[in-house]
């Protein structure tokens, strides 16, 4: 009976190891009332294609369907490096919308997301990103 619990534990254990190391992105900001989640499912990014989750809310908590979302992506100068910058536009779905990003190297990215919306001006949200 001890030998089965024994395996049981190190089953649980390696689940949660596992479940720690694919752990995905979650970060939010407010700007001017209007407030910016953004999140990738499987996290540091890779390179090449990478889905990102953004999630608009007004200033009472609402989700926001009605904007338009880009992400530019980039990587800040490095010497000896041609800057890296990529702009993709954010589809709609479900509450929110997604975009697909491309970091073409490792190291740190900062995405800065921004959300217009008509008769607004737009609200521009910076975001620290790791590719691996
Ligand atoms: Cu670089």
């Amino acid at each position: 009976m001890k030998k089965v619990y024994g395996a049981l534990i190190v089953v649980v254990l390696a689940g949660i190891l596992a479940a720690g190391c694919s752990k995905g992105y979650e970060a939010k900001q407010t700007v001017e009332g209007t407030t910016v989640a953004l999140s990738a499912k499987a996290y540091p990014l890779v390179l090449g294609e990478n889905a990102l989750a953004i999630k608009v809310m007004d200033a009472s908590g609402k989700p926001v369907k009605d904007a338009q979302v880009s992400v530019r992506l980039f990587m800040p100068p490095m010497p000896g490096m041609a800057p890296m910058e990529y702009t993709s536009q954010g589809t709609a779905q479900g509450d929110g919308y997604t975009c697909s990003v491309n970091p073409a190297m490792a190291g740190g990215w900062k995405a800065e997301v921004t959300v217009a919306r008509t008769g607004q001006a737009p609200a521009l949200a910076l975001f620290n990103l790791d590719a691996r």
